[in-house]
């Protein structure tokens, strides 16, 4: 049976045998100094900012013994699943595969690509490496979560506008019904943020829903 969780455009109806939680590239690349985010020019505070309610989430599904799935956004080493139009944007200061100071920038395996200590997966946990945006791109995502008879999907990470979005809208177009948690998302651009969450649920939840982590835990205790 369904739990019903408020949220926008109007509640959300959570099955509990078929949810899993998606962490979108909460990576040193993205949230720390010197990582792909820094280098092109953002403040990374902001997304720092979240890891405790990204921890606050985790905990939650946790508890519950339902799967949780992070996300890294990576290259192979050869950069062979790096178009050149990925790595010719950007700054020309610190491209995809060039050294940083946490090791080679979105490269798989460096110390930059590893997921922030405090929300690293234990095990059991799925992680899946994807080369593009969206999480179903060129990765095993689709296969994963049929294995696990999952049809829901609740999302974190960053950043809202790019990646998180992106694999909403992927999931979305593949049937999952998704729910995207304020709190635990965060864009290096406020007003990008707040455009998001308000386009994800426009049109009577086009893309999908939002709703606090109050309100979801709330629902779920
Ligand atoms: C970006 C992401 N912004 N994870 N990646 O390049 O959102």
């Amino acid at each position: 049976m369904s739990v019903l969780i408020p949220a926008k455009p109007f509640a959300y109806p959570l099955d509990p045998g078929r949810t899993a939680l998606v962490v979108i590239d909460m990576q040193r690349d993205f949230v720390e100094p010197g990582g792909f985010g820094a280098a092109l020019g953002n403040d990374v505070t902001r997304l720092q900012a979240i890891v405790p309610a990204v921890a606050a989430l985790l905990a939650l599904f946790r508890k519950k013994g339902w799967p949780v799935i992070h996300t890294r956004e990576s290259h192979l080493p050869d950069l062979s699943d790096c178009p050149p139009a990925k790595r010719g944007r950007g700054k020309p200061s610190l491209r995809i595969g060039d050294m940083g100071p946490m090791g080679r920038i979105l490269v798989r395996g460096e110390p930059g690509n590893a997921i922030v200590r405090e929300l690293a997966p234990v095990a059991g946990e799925v992680v899946i490496d994807k080369p593009g945006k969206g999480m179903f791109y060129r990765t095993d995502a689709a296969e994963r979560l049929a294995a696990l008879g999952i049809t829901h999907l609740v999302f974190a990470g960053v950043t809202t506008e790019v990646c998180v979005q992106t694999s909403m809208r992927e999931a979305n177009d593949r049937g999952f019904e998704c729910l995207l948690v304020e709190e635990a998302t965060e864009s290096y651009f406020p007003e990008f943020k707040a455009a998001t969450l308000a386009m994800i649920a426009a049109q009577g939840a086009i893309v999908g829903w939002t709703t606090g982590l109050g309100e979801l835990s709330a629902a779920l205790d």
